[in-house]
C-alpha cells in the first residue's frame, strides 16, 4: 500500500483544510502534523478530543503519520460513556485544543495541546488567516504497514456498552480510493460538510478523504443551511451530509433561491449514514435540479456500496458494490440469494479490504459478527438487475438511527435504570421527519416519584451523549412482558 497521504510530501501551497477563517496548506499541514507526529511516536494509543476543528484534523493526521492508533472522542460525551471508552481503549495521551477543560478520565491523562501552526515559519498571524510563509521542509516518518490499526471508533450495539472498532490503514486507503473511482473524486474537489469528527462519516470520509486526494475540505464548524449555501456558492464542489441535513436543505431550498442555486451548482451531493427518504430526494431535485447520491457503509466496513457519479437512475438505492468490495444477500436460513429481482429481501453481507480488524477487547463480539469470512451487516436489502442494492430495513429493532447516529436501545435503558426515579425502562425508535427516527422512552416510575421528561433527557445526555437522549417519554404502570419476563416492545406502541 502507498502511504496514506502522498500530497503531504509534496508540501504544496494548495489549501488542505479550512475551518471558517482558519486554514492550512499541504505544506503547513505537513509541518505541523509532522512535528506533532515526532512528539507522539512512542505512545501506545492517543485519545483525540474530537471537536470540529483544525486541531482535531491535525491531531488525527499526526497520529496516522506516527503510526499511533487514534481514538476520537465526542466532545459532548457523557460521564459513564467516557469512562468506558477510556478504560477500554487505554490511551496513554490525549490530544486536545488549547484552553479546553477535559472531563473525567481524560483530565488525568498526559495531554498535548495541539497547535496547528507548530513548526510553521512565521508562526500564527494575528488575523488567523492562512499563512503565506513557506513551511520548513519536513522529514515525515516512514508509515507503518497496511494492517496497522489507524483509528478506533466506538459504535453502539443493541445491548451493552459501545464497542471499539479497530480500523486498519488498509481499510481507509481502500475505501477512499474506491470512492475516488465511484465519484471521480479528484484533487480539484472542494468538499463541504458540517459533520462531527468522531465518526467514520465526518472524519474518515470527510477529512481524510480530501487529504488522500490532495484536495480541499471546507468544514462548516457546525452544520447550517446558510453555511452550505455560502460554501457551495463559493469554491465548494461536493457536499457530504446525513439525511437530517438534506431534509433541512430540502425544506429550505424551495424558498431560498441562493441556497437552491448553490446546491444546483455542486458537482456532487452525497448522503449517507441512514436512508434518505424519496420525498427529500424529490424536493431537492425539484428545487435545485441536482440529484443526491447515496452510499452505504458502517463503522466496521467503511463504505460498501455507492451510487456512481454517472448513474442517473438510482434514487432510493445505495448503488453498487465499490471496487474491491464483495457483497451478497443471505436469507433467513443462511442461504445465499442469487436473484436480482429487486424484490427478494436478504441480509447484506460483505467482505473486502474495507473491513475492520476486530472489536477492541471483544473477541466474542468479533467472532459473532462474521459468517465465515463475510461480515454480517444486519441491514436488509433487495438487489436489482443492475446490481444496485436498496436497503429496506434492519434486522435488529433495538438499533435506532437518529440524525445519522447509531444508538442502541440497551445502552439508553441501562442509563435510565440508573436514575433513582426509574423502576423499569424500555426504549424504542419511532419515525421522525427530521431525525429519521426519534428515541422514545417507556418508563415505570419508582414508587412515589415521577421524573420529568427533561430530567430524564438531561440524565441520559450527561451519562451517554446528548444525541442519545429520549425525545419522548411515556409513563406506564407496568411494561408489557411475556411469560419469560422479556419486554414486549411491539406491545408498547399499540
Ligand atoms: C440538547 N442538547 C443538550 C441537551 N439537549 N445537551 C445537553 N443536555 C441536553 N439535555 C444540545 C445538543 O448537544 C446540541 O448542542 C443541541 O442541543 C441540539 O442537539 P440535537 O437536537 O440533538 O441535534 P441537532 O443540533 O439538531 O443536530 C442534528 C444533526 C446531528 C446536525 C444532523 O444529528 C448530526 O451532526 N448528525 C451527524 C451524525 C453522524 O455524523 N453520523 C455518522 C455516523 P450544540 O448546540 O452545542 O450542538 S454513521 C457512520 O459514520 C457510517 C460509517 C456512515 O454510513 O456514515
Ligand atoms: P454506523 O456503524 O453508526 O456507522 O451505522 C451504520 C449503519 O447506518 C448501517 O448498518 C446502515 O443501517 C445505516 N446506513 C448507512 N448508510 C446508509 C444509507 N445510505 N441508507 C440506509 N442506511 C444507511
Amino acid at each position: 500500500m502507498n502511504e496514506l497521504f502522498p500530497a503531504l510530501r509534496t508540501a504544496s501551497s494548495r489549501t488542505a483544510l479550512r475551518f471558517q477563517d482558519r486554514a492550512l496548506t499541504y505544506g503547513q499541514l505537513a509541518a505541523s502534523a509532522g512535528a506533532l507526529a515526532e512528539r507522539i511516536g512512542a505512545e501506545r494509543r492517543v485519545a483525540v478530543w474530537a471537536t470540529p476543528t483544525l486541531e482535531t484534523s491535525v491531531a488525527v493526521v499526526a497520529a496516522l503519520l506516527a503510526g499511533v492508533p487514534a481514538v476520537p472522542v465526542n466532545p459532548k460525551i457523557g460521564e459513564s460513556e467516557l469512562a468506558h471508552i477510556v478504560s477500554d481503549s487505554a490511551p496513554t495521551l490525549v490530544l486536545a485544543e488549547p484552553d479546553t477543560e477535559l472531563p473525567g478520565a481524560l483530565a488525568t491523562l498526559p495531554r498535548i495541546d495541539v497547535d496547528p501552526y507548530e513548526g510553521i515559519e512565521g508562526g500564527a498571524t494575528a488575523e488567523d488567516q492562512p499563512r503565506t510563509t513557506e513551511p520548513r521542509t519536513v522529514e515525515l516518518p516512514p508509515e507503518p504497514g497496511a494492517e496497522a490499526p489507524a483509528v478506533i471508533v466506538y459504535t453502539s450495539g443493541t445491548t451493552g456498552r459501545p464497542k471499539g472498532v479497530v480500523i486498519p490503514r488498509r481499510a481507509i486507503a481502500a475505501t477512499l480510493d474506491a470512492l475516488e473511482d465511484a465519484w471521480q473524486w479528484t484533487a480539484d474537489d472542494v468538499l463541504v460538510h458540517g459533520l462531527p469528527l468522531f465518526h467514520v462519516h465526518g472524519l474518515i470520509l470527510g477529512i481524510l478523504g480530501p487529504l488522500r486526494r490532495g484536495g480541499t475540505v471546507h468544514h462548516l464548524g457546525r452544520f447550517s443551511t446558510e453555511g452550505v449555501a455560502r460554501e457551495l456558492g463559493g469554491a465548494g464542489t461536493m457536499l457530504f451530509g446525513v439525511p437530517t441535513m438534506y431534509h433541512r436543505l430540502a425544506a429550505e431550498a424551495g424558498e431560498n433561491p441562493a441556497l437552491a442555486k448553490a446546491l444546483g451548482g455542486a458537482r456532487l451531493l452525497v448522503s449517507g449514514s441512514a436512508a434518505l427518504p424519496l420525498t427529500d430526494h424529490q424536493k431537492i431535485k425539484a428545487a435545485t435540479g441536482a440529484r443526491v447520491v447515496e452510499r452505504y457503509g458502517m463503522t466496521e466496513t467503511l463504505m460498501n456500496t455507492a451510487v456512481r457519479a454517472d448513474d442517473t437512475s438510482a434514487p432510493g438505492t445505495v448503488g453498487v458494490p465499490l471496487p474491491g468490495v464483495q457483497a451478497r444477500l443471505v436469507d433467513e436460513s443462511g442461504k445465499v440469494i442469487e436473484s436480482n429481482d429487486g424484490e427478494t429481501v436478504g441480509e447484506i453481507q460483505v467482505r473486502g479490504p474495507n473491513l475492520f480488524v476486530e472489536y477492541l477487547n471483544r473477541p466474542d463480539a468479533t467472532a459473532e459478527a462474521f459468517d465465515g469470512g463475510w461480515f454480517r451487516t444486519g441491514d436488509m436489502a433487495t438487489r436489482d438487475a443492475a446490481g444496485r442494492y436498496r436497503i429496506v430495513g434492519r434486522k435488529a429493532t433495538d438499533l435506532i438511527k437518529s440524525g445519522g447516529y447509531k444508538i442502541g436501545a440497551g445502552e439508553i435503558e441501562n442509563a435510565l435504570l440508573e436514575h433513582p426515579g426509574v423502576a423499569e425502562a424500555a426504549v424504542t425508535g419511532e419515525p421522525d421527519e427530521d431525525l429519521g427516527e426519534r428515541i422514545v422512552a417507556w418508563i415505570v416510575p419508582a414508587p412515589g416519584t415521577r421524573p420529568t421528561p427533561t430530567e430524564l433527557a438531561d440524565h441520559v445526555a450527561a451519562q451517554l451523549a446528548p444525541h442519545k437522549r429520549p425525545r419522548v417519554v411515556h409513563y406506564l404502570d407496568a411494561l408489557p412482558r411475556n411469560d419469560m419476563g422479556k419486554i414486549l416492545k411491539r406491545g408498547l406502541h399499540a
